[in-house]
């Protein structure tokens, strides 16, 4: 029999409110012992908290009884919903520690159990780990809809499609013994089965990152010494982040500031200005620094003359310093003084504009590396499957492809790499 795991799942006390979670074949056994009766299932139910050694009081609590397997965790689950203070907490703790047959949760127990028992796949549970560290309006939405099981779904009808097609190539094999009956029928139908779903999993190849959700959108500021580029980071994130001054070189190391802005999580790299001659050493470690930068910008803002500027669909043109310098008429690059704040309104909804076209919009979902590997990995299977004639390697193929999918969905993985996934989350989730 399963060990049963118990875990403070509320916040760090003191509180108000503390949640306690019970969860395993021993939970009802551990509420009664505390609550002296089993309360009803599934009602919330005020009850003295007793200690089960000697009947000393410990706390007055609302519990939540909920007999498995249609749990959260699939299993009988307990919750206790007492006072949040410290002494309170370790009592309870250590009258469930001394109850036989639990001890204390591990990070992300209750979710493994959850996943374990086929409550929920691995996509669902990336999605939670996702809107348990949200911090933008962005990143909780997006997380949501994985949460939600927006994209499990959409995985799901990818792999009934696929049992659909892999027995309509096993049908085509078996008449291919008797000559008399004609399978290129067949064979269309798959091809075209196959190209309309290759064409759907392509698409969603599409969708943004979820670590560029997580991370921020990475803004480059480079352009040659003394254009402003510090100034600007300043202004841009609210505060003295870098090192301002009118001696050229001063920025020699790249600076990464955290930001966010309207809701987004931006990461504002400034970087040393880029030139060709440099008698410092250090300075020109910072230009190869701010050259790597570029390369992993999304949205590289260019301070320096339009001519010079990185020709990249990622470059917004700054004519910079136009408080003081007179900028010819036909730069087309926004005009911006970060002093005075003329064109930074500009400027920052044209760098949103940018990140709103990287990121999810309000109802989508964004995808890990993990979950975008699996994604490429099924459509190169369906590709494979359209170049093939010969029937046994399609059904090769397709099989194949299923199995892209029980990975992607958790069904058949790596122990290792679900030990890093539930790791990641906090004891009693
Ligand atoms: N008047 C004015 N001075 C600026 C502006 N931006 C930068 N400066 C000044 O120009 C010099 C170089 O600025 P800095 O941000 O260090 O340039 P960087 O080398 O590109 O990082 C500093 O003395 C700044 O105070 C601006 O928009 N207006
Ligand atoms: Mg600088």
């Amino acid at each position: 029999m399963a060990d049963s795991i118990f875990a403070l799942s509320s916040g760090a006390p003191p509180a108000a409110i503390a949640i306690i979670r019970i969860s395993g074949p021993a939970a009802g056994a551990a509420l009664g012992a505390l609550a002296g009766d089993l309360p009803p299932p599934r009602r919330a139910s005020v009850r003295l908290l007793i200690d089960p050694r000697n009947g000393e009081p410990l706390d007055r609590a609302l519990l939540l009884w909920f007999p498995g397997p249609d749990t959260a965790t699939g299993e009988d689950l307990a919750e206790l919903h007492c006072h949040g203070g410290r002494a309170v907490i370790a009592a309870l703790e250590s009258a469930l520690g001394r109850i036989s047959g639990l001890r204390r949760a591990e990070a992300g127990e209750f979710t493994r159990r959850a996943f374990a028992n086929g409550r929920m796949d691995l996509n669902i549970v990336e999605g939670l780990s996702d809107l348990l560290t949200a911090e933008t309006e962005q990143q909780r939405r997006s997380a949501m809809m994985m949460a939600e099981g927006h994209f499990s779904q959409r995985i799901e009808q990818w792999r009934r499609e696929l049992l659909k097609l892999a027995a309509m190539a096993e049908a085509a094999l078996d008449f291919s013994d008797e000559d008399d009956v004609p399978d290129a029928d067949i064979e269309m139908q798959i091809g075209g089965a196959v190209s309309a779903l290759a064409a759907e999993v392509g698409r969603q190849l599409e969708a943004p990152s979820a670590e560029r959700l997580r991370d921020g959108i990475r803004v480059v500021l480079a352009g040659p010494p003394n254009a402003g580029k510090s100034t600007l980071l300043n202004a841009l994130v609210g505060r003295d982040a870098a090192i301002v001054s009118d001696i050229a070189g001063t920025t020699r190391d790249r600076i990464e500031v955290p930001a966010a802005l309207g809701g987004t999580a931006f990461l504002f790299t400034d970087t040393a200005g880029l030139r060709d001659q440099t008698d410092d050493a250090i300075e020109a470690i910072g230009i190869d620094r701010a050259r790597a930068a570029l390369d992993g910008a999304d949205v590289i803002i260019w301070l320096g003359a339009p001519e010079e500027a990185p020709d990249d669909h990622r470059t917004i043109l700054v004519a910079a310093q136009c408080d003081r310098i007179d900028h010819e008429e036909f730069h087309p690059g926004i005009r911006v003084a970060a002093p005075t704040g003329q064109g930074m309104d500009v400027l920052v909804q044209t760098i949103q504009d940018r990140a709103n076209a990287i990121l999810p919009g309000p109802s989508d979902y964004a995808l890990h590396d993990r979950q975008r590997r699996g994604v490429a990995g099924l459509h190169e299977h369906l590709i494979g499957v359209n170049r093939e004639r010969d029937m046994l390697i399609i059904a090769e193929e397709l099989r194949l492809a299923r199995k892209v999918i029980d990975v992607l969905t958790g069904r058949a993985g790596t122990e290792d790499m679900l030990d890093q996934l539930f790791s990641g989350f906090c004891i009693g989730k």
